[in-house]
């Protein structure tokens, strides 16, 4: 499973397929409000069996949110959110499954729950994470953010947000070297919306295939951030619909690996006429 995994990513990478597409379970509290502590893994079962059907190709499983403002997650209180639901969509299907997290205790037991895949927003950062990843050899997303979550957003600044994020990408992979993570089991993400203003995020899908010089695939996550509701004028995150599946075939055309989004169904339909396009008729 790993293996095949890795590959796609690389023929991905490598513009021989489409980019995958990466479809958001989210287990917390406030993205199944109404639902009731023991309804919850059903109802995130239920989920990830639409978005197989839709034609995901990865389920990025996450117990902790790392919207703007939001507080952290005790390890307990995350293991009991997402463990259940790998197990649950481990038991259903064998679409792969990644684990959204910072915290190494997680990514174990995600990875014992059968993830093969790790998708850390602080880029094996955190106390731990590093060791972990260089333990469990499935792949990896580095993804960059500045600041953290509670205040990222204050007053982000970078002298050139690409080439910033650039030479962090080329710290974090010497990082992983040397810790015995492989090369090839990594993935990087600028993070849209973590840490930069609105000009900052346009400058980096603008600029996005700048980011391929660093020789490994790129993973894309802008699906209906903010960004796309102060160009759009739209406040309601569901109604981004269209704006995410804009921005995610911006992506996959500036070298996109993976998009990661939560409207499997429409960014697949548009990804097919991209590669139809792209990759069967421009020789
Ligand atoms: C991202 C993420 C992203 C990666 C979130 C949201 C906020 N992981 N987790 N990249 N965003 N790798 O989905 O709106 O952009 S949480």
């Amino acid at each position: 499973m790993t293996d095949s995994l890795i590959e796609a990513i690389h023929s991905a990478q490598r513009g021989e397929r489409r980019p995958l597409v990466m479809g958001i379970v989210n287990v917390t509290p406030d993205s199944f409000s109404d639902g009731g502590r023991f309804d919850r893994p059903d109802r995130a079962l239920a989920h990830a069996l639409r978005l197989v059907e839709e034609g995901v190709d990865i389920l990025d499983v996450g117990g902790e949110s790392t919207r703007p403002g939001a507080e952290p997650v005790g390890v307990d209180e995350e293991l009991e959110r997402v463990i259940p639901v790998i197990e649950r969509i481990r038991g259903r299907v064998d679409v792969p499954i990644s684990i959204d997290t910072v915290k190494p205790e997680v990514m174990r037991r995600a990875v014992a729950a059968g993830a093969t895949m790790i998708n850390d927003v602080l880029g094996l950062r955190a106390e731990g994470a590093m060791a972990a990843a260089a333990e469990l050899q499935v792949p990896v997303c580095i993804m960059h953010m500045q600041g953290e979550p509670r205040t990222m957003q204050k007053e982000p600044r970078y002298i050139d947000v690409v080439e910033d994020i650039r030479s962090f990408f080329g710290e974090r992979l010497q990082a992983c070297r040397e810790a015995g993570v492989d090369d090839s089991l990594l993935v990087l993400d600028p993070g849209f919306g973590f840490g930069k203003t609105l000009e900052h995020n346009l400058q980096l899908l603008a600029r996005f295939d700048h980011l391929r010089g660093l020789g490994r695939p790129l993973l894309a996550g802008i699906s209906r951030k903010s960004m796309l509701g102060a160009l759009t004028g739209k406040s309601d995150p569901g109604q981004r619909v269209a704006a995410s599946v804009a921005a995610a075939v911006l992506a996959a055309g500036r070298g996109a690996a993976i998009v990661r989004l939560h409207d499997v169904d429409e960014t697949v339909d548009a990804l097919k006429i991209f590669a139809a396009v792209e990759h069967d008729h421009r020789g």
